[in-house]
């Protein structure tokens, strides 16, 4: 659903909303997925509400940047597990359902709890490949 006004993050970043709390700095706050992939499923948030990630300041990047490897170590160590996914998903049609940016790390455990992965994927198409790649590096100018 594409709310209006505070997302469920911001109420939750603001104590509005109940959640098991993992992480807080200034600018990043981490907590418990409500409906976990696996145990110890986390959601780790910038405290700016930006709705999808190419609109984060540079600054909330940064700090994100930052504390995801620490908080992914975090998880693994407390589940137990050694592997995992991070996910982040942007727009209603790329599975968002919280416009407020957000990275899953979503622990996968050796019985296979976690996320299975049922993407398609085929060959690059090396002329395609060439244009785009060439627009993106101009984007990036
Ligand atoms: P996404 O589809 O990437 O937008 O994922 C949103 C996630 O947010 C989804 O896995 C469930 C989680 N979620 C939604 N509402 C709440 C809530 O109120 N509390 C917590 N802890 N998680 C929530």
């Amino acid at each position: 659903m594409d709310e209006e006004g505070p997302s469920i993050f911001s109420l939750i970043i603001n104590g509005e909303i109940p959640c098991h709390r993992v992480y807080e700095d200034d600018l990043v706050f981490a907590f418990l997925d409500i409906n976990p992939f696996s145990p110890g499923h986390t959601l780790v948030v910038p405290k700016e509400p930006a709705r999808t990630l190419e609109k984060l300041s540079s600054e909330s990047s940064q700090a994100i940047g930052a504390v995801l490897p620490r908080i992914s170590q975090a998880v693994l160590k407390a589940t137990g597990t050694k592997e995992f996914n991070v996910l982040q998903n942007n727009g209603p049609n790329a599975f968002q359902s919280v416009f407020h940016v957000h990275f899953h790390i979503i622990p996968k455990y050796e019985d296979g709890r976690g996320l299975s992965w049922p993407f398609k994927s085929s060959p690059i198409d090396h002329e395609e490949g060439a244009r785009i790649a060439s627009e993106i590096r101009e984007h990036l100018i």
